[in-house]
């Protein structure tokens, strides 16, 4: 028997489970099949260590420890979106839009995910490389770490050269997971999923990403152009038929009244995903229209996040502030660089006094979360701020 050919019959069968289970979530054998395979593979490469590449299932469990990560730079740059915090701000990008382009437009509607923008480039349909976003042109080489997402396909089902972007995020359950086991290992919690992914994804030992669960959606081409297709919803169903995981509640919408609708229905169901969103994205669905409509330099005027009303956000601690009472009571006030919380500007913040201070060692210069408060001795204060951990 041709072994060689058993090799790549068998990377051929673990990288289609895989997909079953990680990519259409619906997988279509026991584990216990697959762990059957694995081992054959492991076994012949044990035999045939020149025959492993990279791609092989195997290198997804990580192993590789690296020195730092270089820099990568984005020939076309990842960009940003900008924000819109009420229905008015909406309604204006949407006049702008029928300024340029006329009454006849659609948008995409999309759920805005919390986690990492990364890009993970592909050559001849081959994972080639996958980077962090960075400030938009240069980010920082993670290919080791994001090939520990299983459902990261290897290989394109179509030998394409793409650079695709998307979101790498922890989910919720893992998230939670991994808190608990890091209190019993005596270890500092993460504050959110996303601080959690992030970390995870800057560890120079893969082996740790590999056992943080992470996971992506895949929501945009840095380059439509080369796939065929006019409309950005086209491209998302390309994506998906690459064997990319592309993120199923997104919707094409032909009004505004259907934009609203979609908001609102995702503000309601929210919590029921396994991931945490922070917003809803709405694009102009055809990319003619969106040339059209062009860029700004960090942003495109073709798409803008709608952001949920946050409850709790990250900002810098700008000073402290101390102010003596009447009864001689002095309290610090967190003088914060302003953010959006729970529909309000916040820019200072309690922090009750004193002790507190040096309980969570918090200094000027340090990211603070910030969240809405909800604790009844501190009827006083609407806001508190506590220290947050970053990995
Ligand atoms: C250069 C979802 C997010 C998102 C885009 C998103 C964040 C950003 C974006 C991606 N969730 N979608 N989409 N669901 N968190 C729209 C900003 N697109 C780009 O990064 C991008 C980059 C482009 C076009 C789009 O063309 C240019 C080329 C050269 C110069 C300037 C623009």
């Amino acid at each position: 028997m041709d072994e060689k050919k058993r090799y790549e019959d068998i990377i051929r069968i673990l990288d289609e489970y895989s997909y079953e289970y990680y990519v259409m979530d619906n997988p279509t054998v026991e584990d216990a099949e697959y762990d059957k395979l694995m081992q054959e593979l492991l076994q012949i490469e044990e035999k045939h260590p020149d025959w492993v590449t990279n791609d092989s299932p195997s290198m997804r469990v990580g192993g590789e420890v690296l020195e730092g990560f270089e820099k990568v730079e984005h020939k076309i740059p990842m960009l940003s979106l900008a924000n819109a915090f009420n229905e008015q701000d909406l309604l204006d990008f949407d006049r702008r839009i029928r300024e340029k382009v006329g009454e006849d437009r659609e948008y995409m509607c999309e759920l805005k995910i919390d986690g990492l923008a990364v890009s993970l480039a592909y050559e001849n349909g081959r994972y080639n490389r996958g980077a962090t976003r960075g400030d938009g042109s240069v980010g920082e080489d993670i290919t080791a770490n994001l090939r520990t997402i299983r459902s990261i396909p290897m290989k394109l089902k179509q030998p394409f050269s793409i650079e695709v972007r998307g979101e790498a995020y922890m989910p919720k359950r893992s998230f939670v997971k991994l808190n608990e086991k890091r209190e019993e290992d005596g270890l500092p919690q993460f504050a959110n999923p996303r601080n959690a992914a992030a970390g995870s994804l800057r560890q120079l030992d893969t082996k740790i990403a590999a056992s943080r669960n992470l996971d992506i959606f895949l929501y945009a081409v840095a380059d439509f152009g080369e796939m065929g297709v006019s409309r950005h919803s086209d491209g998302l169903d390309k994506l998906t038929e690459l064997g990319l995981r592309t993120n199923k509640e997104r919707r094409v919408c032909k009004t505004m009244d259907e934009v609203f609708q979609y908001i609102e229905e995702w503000t309601q169901k929210r919590e029921t995903l396994d991931y945490d969103i922070d917003g809803i994205v709405i694009k102009l669905n055809d990319l003619a229209q969106q040339e059209e409509m062009g860029a700004r330099i960090k942003t495109p005027r073709w798409s803008i996040a709608y952001k949920f009303p946050a409850e709790e956000v990250e900002t810098k601690l700008e000073g402290i502030e101390l102010n003596v009472g009447r009864t001689g009571v002095v309290t610090p006030t967190a003088v914060l660089d302003p953010v959006q919380l729970a529909g309000t500007t916040v820019s200072r913040a309690s922090l009750h006094n004193e002790d507190l201070i040096h309980e969570r060692d918090i200094r000027v210069g340090d990211t603070v979360v910030v969240e809405k408060s909800r604790r009844h001795h501190s009827r006083n204060h609407s806001k508190h701020s506590r220290k947050t951990y970053g990995e």
